[in-house]
């Protein structure tokens, strides 16, 4: 495949998309050099034809049932000479740029194509919910909003979006519109990064979003803080509250994933569950993961750790 890429590159392309931050990567990221704005759309528009572009999937599991709900979409991005670049600091180049809208629309046809692929393996249902690509706040227009609904079509139910709050903060008025329009279609919306930035519960209650992820930097503090469980029950409260689900991101240890079941989180996702995988990867997991939790130890809310409390 790598040899039809007729494009010559000077420097190291980069992987652009839109919202993952560096824990989410599953390898070491190379040394890369941003490329200029002209070049950086017919790059990676080169590299989706010639094959180098992969979406590996991390899943998200049911706090209390251990089963799959559902994947996040990652892009990987192998150059012919084999490094894979994994998505890093040039979100903000790509999103000045251009390009994302090229590598979200392939992520969103991928996405279609692999969850196509699962249910005619019969896993479909296996996993349990849609597989979420992330949604750069840029996109969030009228046109490219209409865009994603034509491309998605009657396949809703399998996709879903992962936007950020501060996504709908320069133009709120249509970014909300266009929020809506993609939630009428049917697609699942979730908050990314929730608490990452800068936190609004006014947009919090207007997003129409289904699900809120909580950032990893108030998971990862859990089990050595006493401010970060609060701030996370809290949330998770607030959210159930306003009939939204939770997600905590970067799960890394037993003890983690049982304090959240403790505070009644919804779905958990991190390297505790699994690093994010090529899609042959998440068919083993989900052949291995029949809905059980061997490793998560139990605690219980009256009598266990005065942590869970
Ligand atoms: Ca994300």
């Amino acid at each position: 495949m790598a040899a039809v890429h007729k494009v010559q590159r000077k420097a190291p392309v980069v992987l652009v998309d839109p919202t993952v931050t560096a824990s989410d990567m599953t390898d070491s990221a190379s040394a890369v050099q941003p490329v200029s704005a002209e070049s950086l759309g017919s790059t990676i528009a080169a590299a989706v034809r010639a094959g180098e572009l992969v979406l590996h999937y991390q899943p998200k599991l049911d706090c209390r049932t251990m089963k799959l709900r559902g994947a996040e979409a990652l892009s990987r991005w192998t150059l012919p000479d084999g490094t894979q670049l994994v998505p890093d600091a040039f979100v903000a180049q790509a999103e000045a740029v251009g390009g994302i809208s090229e590598l979200t629309v392939w992520g969103v046809e991928q996405a279609l194509r692999d969850s196509r692929w699962l249910a005619g393996k019969g896993m479909g249902s296996s996993l349990g919910g849609p597989i979420f690509v992330n949604l750069s706040g840029t996109l969030i227009t009228r046109d490219f909003a209409s865009r994603l609904i034509a491309l998605v079509g009657d396949e809703a139910a399998r996709i879903g979006f992962e936007i950020t709050e501060t996504a709908v903060l320069d133009n709120p008025e249509e970014a909300l519109e266009c929020l809506h329009q993609l939630r009428e279609a049917g697609i699942a919306l979730a908050i990314d990064d929730y608490g990452a930035g800068l936190s609004s519960l006014s947009y919090l209650k207007q997003i129409p979003a289904g699900e809120l992820k909580i950032d990893r930097k108030f998971i990862q503090g859990m089990t050595r803080s006493n401010r970060d469980p609060l701030i996370v029950r809290s949330t998770i409260d607030l959210c159930h509250g306003l009939g939204m689900t939770v997600t905590a991101e970067g799960v890394e240890d037993a003890m983690t994933a049982s304090l959240l079941g403790v505070m009644g989180c919804d779905t958990i996702q991190g390297y505790f569950i699994s690093r994010a995988v090529p899609i042959e990867g998440l068919v083993r997991f989900i052949e291995e993961h029949p809905g059980t939790a061997p490793r998560v130890p139990q605690i219980r809310k009256k009598g266990g750790s005065p942590r869970a409390e």
